[in-house]
């Protein structure tokens, strides 16, 4: 019997689904704890809330001091299906004690193909196509781009402002922001060029207007026939939750299949349900040559894809992609296990449920405090962004301040934005409604004593 929780307060792998808390957060195991990261962790790896986890499941995430906090992260769009998801144990433990690796590049098994068939299925577009799978995002990211070079025996590499792909060398280059990602890291991988992302709640443009100026920047300062690939996230993650005006992504679609440019959707963050679409491409039906994932495929086992046209993908020379643990069998297991738990529970159907519950309430709240200028997002990826009252002016102290305290009332809650004023949220799909309203409420409170 799989528990999801939806429409039921039911406890799920024996976890209350209810925010309780019973010291301080922090509290003091966790304190103690802290004390010896700092002596132990290098200081260079941040934290959003220091507390030190002990089970999670459902909706609920549960600490050392016995506190009960509702996970409106999951961990930045990863356990989609729940934290520790039946199906995903399940799966991870028949394979760990199968066999733990062999490296795909040395011999094959199953679990391998079969991922990359389920992507091949799930991925738009009805073209043929082709998967490779990796560890992290960003190595997902940067095979994509090295596939795209080969294929089209281009260089140029454009990507957009706001825009975050990862922390290696090429995707730091890729990615806009640099305090906390770039700053001291250079130099970074040339022919990387950014053009301007369209971002309707500020340049107040059509999708189609926005497209046209990106585009005649690409013919004017870069030249199409010169470009590899466009790669773009079809709502931006770390940038804060940024959705395009409708038209813009198609534009692009159109301009780089007239220009021979291979259009690469960076979904690590937006995939898999997370929008109420398998993947967020969906929503203006625009077909990807290539399409990224990671996070989301695999309910928190490290595992990513790129997966695209069959000419493209299988351009490269054998051996060209590989890796040690790229597709390791435990990973893959749990990707399946993921994946049969988002077909059989329709997560899309939830993550759009999720939207229904949470934009009116928090534009009650916008409405209310007037320090929320948009609120904005798609299925279970929703925002708000925090500017000064009255104005357009962002303000990343009102965003910390309203984050820390849902911390403090048991809302695990996460920021983001080039401006460090978006407060977003990444529940898990299969959160029970009673949790989410209880989360919102908290998060209400939160505002209104912020904003007293
Ligand atoms: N592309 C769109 O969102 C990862 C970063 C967490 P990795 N975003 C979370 C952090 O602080 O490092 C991300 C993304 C998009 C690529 C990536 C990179 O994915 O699995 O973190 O490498």
């Amino acid at each position: 019997m799989f528990m999801t929780a939806s429409n039921s307060s039911a406890p799920v792998n024996g976890i209350a689904q209810e925010r309780n808390l019973v010291t301080a957060v922090p509290g003091p195991k966790s304190l103690a704890l802290q004390a010896r990261r700092t002596s132990a962790v290098s200081g260079g790896v941040g934290v959003a809330l220091p507390i030190y986890v002990e089970r999670a499941a459902g909706g609920i995430v549960v600490d050392i001091d016995g506190n009960s906090l509702i996970d409106m992260g999951s961990g930045i769009a990863v356990t989609g299906v729940g934290n520790a998801a039946e199906e995903v144990v399940t799966r991870v433990q028949e394979q760990v004690a199968k066999f733990t690796h062999t490296c795909f590049t040395v011999t094959h098994y199953e679990g391998y193909v079969e991922v990359c068939e389920a992507l091949n299925r799930l991925t738009p577009g009805d073209h043929e196509k082709r998967s490779a799978l990796f560890n992290s995002g960003a190595e997902a990211v940067e095979n994509a781009v090295k596939i795209a070079r080969s294929h089209t025996k281009r260089q140029m590499v454009v990507v957009f402002e706001h825009g975050y792909h990862g922390r290696t060398n090429l995707t730091m280059g890729m990615t806009a922001k640099n305090i906390p990602y770039k700053e001291g890291f250079g130099p970074f991988a040339p022919e990387i060029y950014r053009m301007p992302m369209s971002n309707p709640s500020h340049d107040g443009l059509a999708g189609a207007e926005a497209a046209a100026h990106a585009i005649s920047k690409m013919n004017k300062e870069l030249g199409a026939g010169n470009i590899a690939a466009i790669v773009i996230e079809p709502i931006q993650g770390e940038g804060g939750f940024v959705v395009p005006a409708t038209g813009f992504l198609p534009e692009l679609v159109k301009f780089a299949k007239e220009n021979g440019i291979v259009f690469v959707a960076d979904e690590v963050q937006t995939g898999f349900c997370r929008t109420g679409q398998w993947f967020a491409s969906e929503h203006e039906g625009i077909v990807p040559d290539m399409i990224i994932t990671a996070k989301g495929i695999a309910g928190g086992l490290p595992l990513a894809a790129v997966t695209g046209r069959a000419e493209i993908m299988d351009s490269v020379a054998a051996g060209g992609l590989g890796g040690t643990y790229a597709g390791n069998p435990i990973a893959c297991a749990a990707a399946l296990g993921s994946i049969a738990v988002m077909e059989r529970e329709d997560l899309n159907a939830k993550a759009r449920r999720i939207e229904e519950i949470m934009k009116p309430r928090l534009q009650k709240i916008a409405d209310d405090t007037g320090v929320i200028c948009d609120v904005r997002g798609r299925g279970a990826m929703i925002a708000v962004e925090i500017v000064k009252k009255g104005s357009m002016e962002p303000d990343a102290e009102m965003t910390n301040k309203v984050a820390k305290a849902c911390h403090a009332n048991g809302v695990l809650v996460l920021t983001a934005g080039t401006y460090g004023n978006v407060l977003r949220f990444l529940p898990p799909m299969v959160m029970s409604e009673q949790l989410l309203e209880d989360a919102l409420t908290i998060i209400e409170q939160q505002f209104k004593e912020a904003t007293a």
